[in-house]
Formats: structure tokens, sequence, C-alpha cells
């Protein structure tokens, strides 16, 4: 078990695009992905990026189903191996609901901030398991979102720049203050 750092923004390695995993994988991207998944529930978060922990490869984990205080609580305060782990590799929507939908989010490389960020309902996403086979399915509700969260960090995205040009200047300044002080 190793935890990883969790990039805060403002970085520019949040900025990067990832490029692709290739198949079969290697021990290295096995580990890094068992790491990102320690790292995920140490933090505590429902999705994790491979972006968001320096790793430039399209790779992120999810645990939509996991609510932290509950399950330390039932686990003696520490946290728990996995619930309902999801890896994902290489996704892509292949397609996406018009209707959108609002929901609050937030991101471990932007603490402290929440908002409302309007993205399409519903998407239906192909990726690949750690087999490197390819499935397809259709997710809605936070599930959808959690997911597109985690794939616009792959595109060096935040949720933040879905924001208002104000908001997202107010955002940068706050952090950008609150990094120079934790550096002093
Ligand atoms: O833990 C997280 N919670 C969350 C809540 C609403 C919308 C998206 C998320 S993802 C976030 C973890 C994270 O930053 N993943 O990239
Ligand atoms: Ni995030």
């Amino acid at each position: 078990m190793a935890i990883r750092e969790i990039l805060i923004y403002p970085d520019d390695r949040l900025r990067e695009v990832a490029g692709p995993v290739e198949f079969p994988l290697t021990d290295e991207v096995r580990s890094i992905i068992q790491d990102m998944a320690d790292t995920m529930y140490d933090a505590p978060g429902v999705g994790l990026a491979a972006t968001q922990v320096g790793v430039p490869l399209r790779i992120a984990v999810t645990d939509t189903d996991w609510r932290s205080e509950e399950v330390r609580h039932e686990n003696g305060g520490e946290p728990v191996a996995a619930c309902n782990l999801k890896v994902w590799i290489n996704p892509e929507f292949t397609w996406r609901d018009a209707g959108m939908a609002t929901w609050e989010e937030g991101c471990l490389s932007v603490p402290e901030v929440y908002e409302d960020v309007d993205r399409p309902a519903a998407v239906r996403l192909r990726w690949q398991d750690m087999d490197g086979e390819t499935h397809e399915a259709d997710f809605e509700g936070f599930q959808a979102v959690a997911l597109q969260h985690e794939f616009d960090h792959l595109d060096g995205v935040l949720f933040i720049d879905r924001l208002s040009r104000l908001k997202q200047s107010m955002i940068k300044k706050r952090l950008t203050k609150r990094k120079k002080l934790q550096n002093q």
C-alpha cells in the first residue's frame, strides 16, 4: 500500500493531456493503479485520475458507492481496501445526452471549492479493463458526473474550467495564496 501525493491546483502537470495505456499492463502500471486506489480511499475521494498523481496515462479509478465516514466507522476508523472499486483505462465517451444535469462538484486537486457544474445528464462510455478487454455501457446520475469529472482530468481539464470567468479568477487567486502560505 502506497499513498501518492495528490497535485494541487495551480500546477502545470494538471494541464497535461495523458497518453494511452498499452497492453499487456506492465508491473509498473499495475502498481500505479494499486497506489491510485490506496490514495483515493485515503484522501478520501470517490474518484482519482492518474493525472492527479503526476502520471500522464489515461487511467482513472472510482468508487461511487463508497461513503468514507460510514465505511471507516465500520472498520474501526481505518480506511478499507475496497468497496466497489472500478478501474477505467483508455476511456472514451461514444455518446452524450443532450439533456444537462447540475451537481455540486469538488476535486481533491482543488481543495475547499464546491460549485455547481452543468454536464450531460447521461453518457455512453467505452473503456478497457486491466486485462485489455473493451467494454461499453451507459451511465447516468452521480456515476455519469464522476466519470466525466475524472476523464476531464485526463485531458488536463478541471471542473472549475466549467465555471464563469469571474469564479475561476477568484478561485485561482485564493488557491495561489493558499499554496504560497503552505510553502513558506
Ligand atoms: O471525491 C470527489 N468527489 C466528487 C464530488 C462531485 C463530483 C466529482 C467528484 S470527484 C472527487 C475526487 C476527484 O477529485 N477526482 O478527480
Ligand atoms: Ni478531480
